[in-house]
């Protein structure tokens, strides 16, 4: 990173300009800057920094486990590493209002494009764990949602209302009523979840929701819904929630056992990336160039 990507992160950190415009952002999950820093290079326009998959690379649980502050210590690596916006999973907003806004105040510091608040109650646990989960308070919830609008935080912010009502069982109505109390609270967009397998539901919703805000969702489970349907329906950031953790999963778990299974790492050299795709991802190269630059020449141990 050098200081012009430290000048530009207030240009990218707007995440109004994502949510208004006419085509759907897909945003990749991140959680460090390895992951966010693969994800921008792959040509991603928008970063997720996923609770689950924050929690998950610290080996806690999603259930508020980590602190706000430890989330927002890896936000801050995933901000000093990519350029693209980075939209920060705010979980229940880590207590009351006070501590919604406190956190978002924070986020907006260090340059996070929006935030998603889910109106469940703190301490939050993963949507796909359980069923019938507690939600919060229509009526508390619009509260936080104002107090975080009315913090003193860049315009450019996204605040981001997320209705867990189909998760939790409830009914299309019952999220549709919730959207709209958020939406009349301030939020800019609505983040609708669903774990069904096809979707139904978040196309019924949208039908009804008639494009009154932006669409954010993380289809997750209905992954077989094309980008191009949600778009059509209002979706505008579509969320690969987890995506980067799992296949990071996958691939350690693999290695570890043919290592094991092998009794050594001769079989998994060609399946592993090599140290300089790394060295690439992280540009060392830029390291000789500026030592080059800003080191006199005794100091890099070179003859002048
Ligand atoms: C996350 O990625 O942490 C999310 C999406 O909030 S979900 O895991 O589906 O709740
Ligand atoms: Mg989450």
């Amino acid at each position: 990173v050098d200081s012009n990507a430290f000048r530009q992160l207030c240009t990218h950190a707007d995440g109004h300009r994502v949510l208004s415009s006419q085509n759907i952002t897909l945003a990749m999950e991140a959680h460090s800057g390895l992951s966010a820093k693969v994800a921008a290079n792959a040509g991603f326009q928008a970063i997720w920094a996923s609770g689950l998959s924050i929690a998950s690379q610290m080996g806690l649980r999603d259930c508020n486990e980590a602190s706000w502050s430890q989330v927002i210590d890896v936000c801050r690596m995933i901000m000093l590493a990519v350029e693209v916006p980075v939209f920060v999973d705010g979980d229940s907003g880590f207590g009351n209002f006070n501590n919604a806004r406190f956190f978002a105040k924070a986020l907006d510091q260090i340059g996070a494009a929006g935030m998603v608040l889910e109106d469940k109650v703190f301490p939050k646990l993963n949507s796909f764990v359980g069923e019938r989960q507690t939600l919060a308070d229509p009526v508390e919830f619009c509260g936080k949602i104002r107090a975080v609008k009315e913090a003193n935080i860049a315009p450019t912010f996204a605040v981001i209302a997320r209705t867990e009502a189909l998760v939790s069982g409830h009914s299309v109505e019952e999220a549709l009523d919730r959207a709209h109390r958020y939406a009349d609270a301030g939020a800019d967009a609505i983040f609708i979840h669903s774990k069904s397998r096809s979707g139904a539901d978040i196309l019924s919703f949208a039908k009804y929701w008639n494009h009154r805000l932006p669409l954010v969702v993380a289809p997750t489970t209905y992954y077989d819904v094309p980008p191009k349907t949600l778009e059509e329906v209002g979706v505008r950031l579509y969320l690969c929630a987890n995506h980067n953790l799992r296949a990071s999963l996958r691939a350690m778990k693999e290695v570890c056992s043919e290592i094991l299974s092998s009794n050594g790492i001769s079989t998994v050299e060609r399946r592993i990336s090599p140290l300089g795709d790394l060295f690439d991802i992280l540009n060392y190269a830029e390291l000789a160039f500026a030592e080059k630059k800003y080191l006199s020449a005794q100091e890099r141990g070179v003859a002048e």
